[in-house]
């Protein structure tokens, strides 16, 4: 079924139990978050062969991140950097269905990643390499990582994917602008918001966004609008999908459970329509507990929900 790769910066993630600021909260659970790590989980989960690789601190939330990322069947390679901490990300909950997202990772060990981190045959061996707009905002040294992953991707066959992940919090619109644009025309297909793609391209609606992209590089791109459905954009013309209505917990990693659906019907050569709908599926579903990847679906839940859930909301 194909075997993808993808790096980037995993985070020990502390998640409060309850309902308000974090000024009172006292029940707290600790887990981990990492777009790129929760994209190789939720393909893991699906049946894909994932490997990551990132940079963890010399400390015991740097074994949490490997332990945890091995522990779903994916293959870690693994930094442990001496020189920096992990990086940490705290989730509050303002209200029982809102989330807010607090970074302490200015320096963490998973920013220092560099092109040297790339083991040789790495990327040459997989079929597919997945990269997010987060690590272009991480440092200087991870953007020449992605680049220089992308390069030897290219000249290796391997199809890359990436997913625009803006960060505001990680770097204003202007500076990420040209970092982001520059990847996001140097992939094979290309995942966004709405508001991701207009801010690769200002003044122009997102729509139109896409159908310029489409024309600087990659062969397909794909809209993500939640629970409105996503739209994959081809060269011969755009394929829509709905979205599905769920009881929405926690929309953070929806994204990635979207991506890695999409990606395992990319790799198993299934059309846009049938890779929209796994795709739709997977994000529902991560929507419905607070874990960043934890509800992320096996190919037998996706077929469950599918026939529990019927058509979408059209
Ligand atoms: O897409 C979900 C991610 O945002 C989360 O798991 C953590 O990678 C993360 C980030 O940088 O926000």
């Amino acid at each position: 079924r194909g075997r993808v790769a993808t790096l980037g910066e995993t985070m020990a993630l502390v998640r409060s139990r309850d309902i308000g600021s974090l000024r009172h909260a006292s029940d707290l659970a600790l887990g981990i978050g990492g777009a790129e790590s929760n994209v190789a989980i939720a393909l893991s989960r699906l049946g894909v062969a994932a490997s990551w690789l990132g940079r963890v601190g010399d400390d015991s939330l740097g074994e949490r991140v490997l332990r945890e990322i091995r522990a779903e069947g994916v293959e870690v390679c693994g930094i442990v950097d001496a020189g920096a901490p992990t990086g940490l990300m705290l989730k509050e909950r303002p209200r029982a269905t809102s989330t807010r997202v607090l970074y302490y990772r200015a320096g963490s060990a998973g920013s220092r990643l560099s092109p040297a981190d790339l083991p040789g045959g790495w990327i040459e061996g997989v079929d597919l390499l997945h990269l997010t707009g987060i690590t272009a905002l991480l440092s200087e040294s991870a953007r020449e990582c992605l680049s220089s992953a992308i390069d030897r991707a290219r000249a290796a066959g391997v199809v890359v994917t990436f997913d625009i992940n803006y960060r505001s919090s990680l770097a204003d619109a202007a500076t990420a602008r040209p970092w982001l644009r520059d990847l996001a025309e140097r992939a094979d297909i290309v995942f966004g918001g709405p508001e991701e793609f207009e801010l690769l391209y200002p003044g122009t609606d997102a729509a139109a966004a896409c159908d310029r992209l489409l024309q600087q590089g990659p062969s397909e791109v794909v809209l993500k609008r939640g629970a409105d459905g996503a739209t994959t954009f081809l060269p011969t013309g755009a394929a829509p999908s709905p979205g599905f209505a769920v009881d929405v917990v926690d929309t953070v990693g929806a994204g990635d459970a979207f991506v890695a659906g999409y990606l395992s019907g990319v790799l198993d050569g299934s059309d846009a329509e049938s890779r929209l709908r796994r795709a739709n599926i997977c994000g529902a579903m991560l929507c419905m507990t607070p874990g960043d990847w934890e509800s992320s679906p096996t190919l037998r839940e996706v077929d469950r929900f599918s026939i529990a859930e019927g058509d979408p909301v059209l």
